[in-house]
């Protein structure tokens, strides 16, 4: 992060899970990017994926995961990308926009669709909305003339895109190929080709680290604070609800409905005990975010190390195995038969009295080696190294087919 060069673009794509932002970021790049099923989020952390749009030109798209994920809780997604955010600000790198992704099949606007979107108002303050560009996705689920329709309802609505509108975003259609994608990505690419790209600072870059807030004091932190609120209270309101059934229940002496109620209640207290621990985890510094990446980045490249250690040992033991088997192979085709071999092949075969050379003792010794211990870690190595196994196993495969030599 802290090696861009000027002429570097770094964009951000946001959005509910499922809408394709890993989808958009794959058509522009060669890197591996898992895509969801559409409901649950593969990215939990915020990654980012570099490509050459130029020779003088690197484009980095920064996927984040979105609210409303059903793995992790908003508090640890604002976390993740109010952290990311902020340490490249530190870094002095700089976003040149956002792609706000949303799926122009959704017959409305989803609660989460309007919570992702009143985030990336706060995230990116007024003055950062006009590098923000609105992406339809899915125009191939969709009858043209419907998303049309949609897409000037969107537009059209203060509290769904009118307000970005009026502050400068752009909406932007993608097609899901790499042409459309290119397109999009070329809105934040300068004409010139060494010029560096305008960038943008967000108001939560500004709020944590310029102005040392905690981020239950920024304006996202606050967003989700006023919604948890009122989930909390919708539920204080239902519990009394509750508490007075209850009453009522003991007072009818209706035991398994006083025990129902109370069962409810506990499920209740538990739902308002884990908004209250959410609002808890808001109450940090950037310092402490920050630690808290460098943690586990630390412990990510420390998993990503012993993997790496597992598989090259694998690797060790498969090209062991293999000199043994070209060592095999290469001791039977310059041994002669024994005539007890020859004899007990000419019994056992059809073709019994045809003269079987080399490749016979091959296939033997082919066989002899898969029996071994070797030829079995060999296929359990293989597991962690596929492709080394796949040429061992279909080399074997081709001396057995190859041992019928001298028959027709
Ligand atoms: N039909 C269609 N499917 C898409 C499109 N874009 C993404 N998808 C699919 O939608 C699902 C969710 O996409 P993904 O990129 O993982 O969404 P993310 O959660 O925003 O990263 C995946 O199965 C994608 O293959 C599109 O334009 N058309
Ligand atoms: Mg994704």
């Amino acid at each position: 992060m802290a090696n861009a060069s000027p002429t570097d673009i770094y964009i951000a794509l946001m959005g509910v899970t499922g809408v394709g932002k890993s989808a958009f970021i794959s058509r522009c790049t060669s890197q591996t990017v898992v895509i969801g099923d559409g409901l649950q989020s593969c990215t939990s952390r915020v990654q980012t994926y570099s490509f050459a749009y130029s020779p003088s030109v690197t484009v980095h798209l920064v996927d984040t995961p979105g609210f409303d994920d059903t793995n992790r809780k908003d508090s640890d997604v604002l976390r993740e990308i109010s952290g990311w955010l902020s340490e490249s600000y530190t870094h002095k790198v700089l976003l040149s926009g956002i792609l706000y992704l949303h799926r122009i099949s959704d017959m409305r606007m989803q609660g989460s669709g309007k919570m992702n979107l009143g985030l990336l108002h706060k995230l990116c303050g007024n003055g950062a909305l006009k590098k923000v560009i609105l992406v339809t996705t899915m125009w191939d689920r969709e009858d043209p003339a419907v998303g049309e329709q949609r897409e000037r309802e969107l537009a059209a609505t203060p509290e769904f895109w009118g307000f970005c509108m009026q502050h400068g975003s752009q909406i932007r259609r993608h097609y899901n190929n790499e042409q459309s994608a290119l397109n999009i990505i070329s809105l934040f690419v300068p004409q010139a080709a060494s010029a560096a790209p305008e960038t943008i600072t967000l108001d939560i870059q500004r709020e944590l680290t310029d102005e040392h807030k905690t981020l239950d004091q920024t304006g996202a932190g606050q967003i989700l604070a006023s919604a948890w609120a009122s989930e909390r209270a919708a539920l204080q309101q239902e519990l009394q609800e509750v508490r007075e059934a209850m009453r009522s229940a003991s007072e009818e002496r209706d035991a398994t409905m006083a025990q129902l109620l109370q069962e409810q209640q506990q499920e209740m207290n538990r739902v308002i005990d884990d908004l209250r621990q959410e609002q808890e985890r808001l109450r940090v510094t950037v310092e402490q975010l920050h630690a808290e990446r460098l943690k586990s980045t630390e412990e990510m490249l420390f998993q990503q190390r012993s993997i790496n250690q597992s598989l090259s040992q694998d690797l060790e033991r498969m090209r062991l195995v293999e000199s043994d088997r070209q060592a095999e192979i290469e001791r039977a085709r310059n041994e002669q038969p024994t005539a007890e071999e020859q004899a007990d092949w000419d019994s056992n075969f059809p073709w019994r009295g045809q003269t079987f050379e080399a490749p016979t003792r091959l296939s033997r010794a082919a066989a002899r080696f898969q029996e071994s211990e070797r030829g079995r870690m060999a296929v359990n190595a293989g597991v962690a190294a596929g492709k080394v196994k796949a040429r061992v196993t279909g080399e074997s495969v081709n001396l057995h087919s190859g041992t019928r030599v001298g028959s027709n």
